[in-house]
């Protein structure tokens, strides 16, 4: 019961829960933090929104109030461990959209002690199909190297997070690309135009989505799956809520629509690739025009 209302007490913004996610991790409060998270969850977030919403800004903030010595290390890595592991808790909630051949490797530069932006772009290819090798923070250049020649990747996406960390960064890209069949790399991190200092990369972005764009363009790997999936699941909602208004059941609807009921039951959990004349069927039998079947409003 004290779950259910606690719950349901979730403020309904955005800015909100951000404010109410920066207070749960301030008291080191993971309990909260991870139940607001499963709320999200539950409302149909999905990964790429709660890092972008949520996550990376309320970081931000908690490295806002370092910096100005409002709170001490000693909240602030208690903090970025709590998000931590609540990324690993939505990376296991979240299912890949595709299964890919392509192969990355995710890595912080050598020296770089900043790591969640990797692990963020880890974990948004993998949900777009890749088969990724997350390394994590500072790793020697010549241990990664070793380390790619070790297995055939098509990417290597590494992150370099302070100046300092240039030449090393020179040194690591000019390493792999001069490496037989050289994996395409990718630079990500806080830089602007990290081409002009670094020419020799492929792909570079100071931001996740943006670089998860430029990595479907390179690799041809366009989103219509990805798309598709989405817009069944939201028909298939629309199904059901408007089966459930008229209080059907699943066996009710599929007798008016002359369907069967594991293909009702298979449109509304998005599983179903329907027809056009089959949502006819479904959007007659529920008293619905068909536009306000297909299209959301
Ligand atoms: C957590 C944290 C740490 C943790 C890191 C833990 C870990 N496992 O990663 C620890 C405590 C280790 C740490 C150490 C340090 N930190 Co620190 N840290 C932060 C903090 C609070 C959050 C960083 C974070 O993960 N943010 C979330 C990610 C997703 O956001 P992001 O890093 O900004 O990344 C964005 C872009 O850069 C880009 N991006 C990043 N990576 C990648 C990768 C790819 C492939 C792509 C495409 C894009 C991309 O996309 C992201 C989203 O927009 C920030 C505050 C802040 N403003 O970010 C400071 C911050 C980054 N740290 C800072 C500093 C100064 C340090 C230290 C030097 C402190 C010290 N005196 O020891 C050391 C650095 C040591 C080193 N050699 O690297 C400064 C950096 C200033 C700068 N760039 O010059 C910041 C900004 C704090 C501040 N306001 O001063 N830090």
């Amino acid at each position: 019961m004290e779950r259910t209302r606690r719950r349901d007490n979730f403020p309904k913004t955005e800015k909100a829960l951000l404010s109410h996610l920066q207070q749960g991790l301030l008291q080191g409060n993971q309990k909260e933090v991870h139940s607001l998270v499963n709320h999200c969850l539950g409302q149909g977030w999905k990964m790429m929104r709660l890092y972008r919403l949520l996550f990376i800004p309320v970081l931000h903030r908690i490295g806002e109030l370092w910096h100005l010595g409002e709170i001490n290390i000693a909240q602030e890595h208690l903090a970025t461990n709590i998000i931590k592991d609540e990324m690993n808790f939505v990376r296991e909630a979240t299912t890949p959209t595709r299964q890919l051949d392509q192969k990355a490797v995710v890595s912080s530069v050598e020296g770089s002690l900043h790591s969640i932006g990797g692990r963020m772009m880890a974990d948004f290819l993998l949900v777009d199909g890749w088969q990724v090798d997350f390394l994590g923070a500072n790793v020697p250049k010549d241990d990664l190297l070793s380390f790619i020649k070790s297995r055939s990747f098509d990417l290597v996406v590494l992150t370099v997070s302070m100046r300092e960390q240039f030449p090393i960064t020179t040194e690591t890209i000019r390493e792999i690309k001069s490496l037989k069949q050289a994996p395409s790399v990718m630079l990500g991190g806080p830089f602007g135009e990290l081409k002009k200092e670094f020419p020799a990369i492929d792909l570079f972005s100071n931001d996740l989505i943006g670089g998860l764009e430029q990595v479907r363009q390179k690799f041809h790997l366009d989103n219509t799956e990805r798309m598709q999936t989405d817009y069944l699941q939201n028909l298939g909602r629309r199904i059901a809520k408007q089966r459930k208004h008229k209080q059907w059941s699943q066996q009710q609807l599929a007798e008016v629509a002359k369907l069967d009921r594991t293909y009702i039951s298979g449109a509304e959990r998005g599983k179903q690739n329907l027809t056009i004349g089959a949502i006819a069927k479904i959007a007659d039998a529920l008293g619905m025009d068909l536009e306000d079947l297909l299209v959301p409003r």
